[in-house]
């Protein structure tokens, strides 16, 4: 069974790449070749014109349950998790991070230790009623990893982060939602068409706006007021060469709906 599903469906969300994690029997847990399929997808999300938007969720019950712990050889005198991270993990996170389209993430049940962090690091995070999060590193003597460190302090402030990861306490979709970790919990039914129409919805905006507020969000992190305000000159100088401005525009003077072209 491929453990990662990409699929193009122009008919049903036109522009949206979709990506389904697809180990169902073991809550889509990361494994090397889980990984090669998520690297392939993101190579075809950066190369692939068609593709305007990602929509990212997991088969079965669950969305993410972390690094597969049967995966690691446990006889072995030393165990380099360093590798694991500088090779898969951490370039997933930085192509996420780097990707000039949204990404939208549809947590369809429990996502813990990676597989949480995996979803914080999508742009805009949807979860079912039903599902979780779990910092579960702490119950395996770990560290935060995917971005985790970086991502819960941000989202949901440097207490509520400490606690989540030293405890490893479930935190629920909806609690989630009220911390800001999430942009929208919904019921569990709605969470496919919810998603779907939010990636579609994206898929058809101005692309390289999308990109530019996603840039210049995340660059936020780093920035003093100043190299923001630079920052935001230079992206707006760069989208306002493009044919999506110019389309913009006329639609409001036309008082039509604009059809961006993502260009
Ligand atoms: O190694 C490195 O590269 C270091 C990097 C680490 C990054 C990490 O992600 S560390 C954290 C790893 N993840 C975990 O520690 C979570 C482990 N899983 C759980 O705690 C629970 O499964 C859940 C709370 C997520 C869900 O519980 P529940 O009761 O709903 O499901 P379950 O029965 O525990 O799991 C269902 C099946 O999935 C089960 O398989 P089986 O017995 O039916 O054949 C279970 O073993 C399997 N499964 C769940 N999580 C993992 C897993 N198999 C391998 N690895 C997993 N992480």
């Amino acid at each position: 069974m491929d453990p990662v599903l990409v699929s193009l469906d122009a008919a049903r969300c036109p522009g949206v790449l979709r990506i389904t994690l697809n180990r169902p029997e073991k809550l889509n847990a990361f494994t090397t070749a889980l990984h090669k399929g998520l690297a392939d997808a993101m190579t075809r999300a950066e190369t692939d014109g068609a593709v305007r938007c990602l929509l990212i969720t997991g088969a079965g019950r669950g969305f993410c349950a972390g690094q597969d712990l049967s995966e690691r050889d446990m006889s072995a005198a030393a165990i380099d998790l360093g590798e694991g991270l500088d090779t898969r993990y951490n370039p997933l996170v930085r192509r996420m991070h780097a990707l000039p389209k949204p990404i939208v993430c549809a947590v369809n049940g429990v996502a813990a230790g990676a597989g949480a962090n995996f979803a914080l690091a999508c742009d805009i995070v949807l979860a079912a009623r039903s599902a979780a999060f779990i910092q579960a590193f702490v119950k395996i003597g770990l560290v935060p990893d995917c971005g985790g460190t970086y991502f819960l302090p941000r989202l949901a402030g440097t207490q509520r982060a400490m606690a989540l990861a030293m405890t490893g306490e479930r935190l629920s979709a909806e609690d989630a939602e009220r911390w800001g970790l999430i942009w929208k919990c919904v019921d569990d039914a709605d969470l496919a068409a919810e998603s779907e129409k939010l990636a579609t919805q994206l898929a058809s905006g101005p692309t390289a706006s999308l990109g530019a507020m996603k840039k210049a969000i995340y660059d936020s992190a780093n920035n003093d007021l100043a190299a923001q305000l630079d920052l935001e000159r230079d992206l707006q100088r760069q989208i306002g060469k493009g044919k999506d401005y110019r389309e913009g525009v006329a639609a409001f003077i036309e008082k039509r709906k604009p059809r961006f072209t993502g260009s």
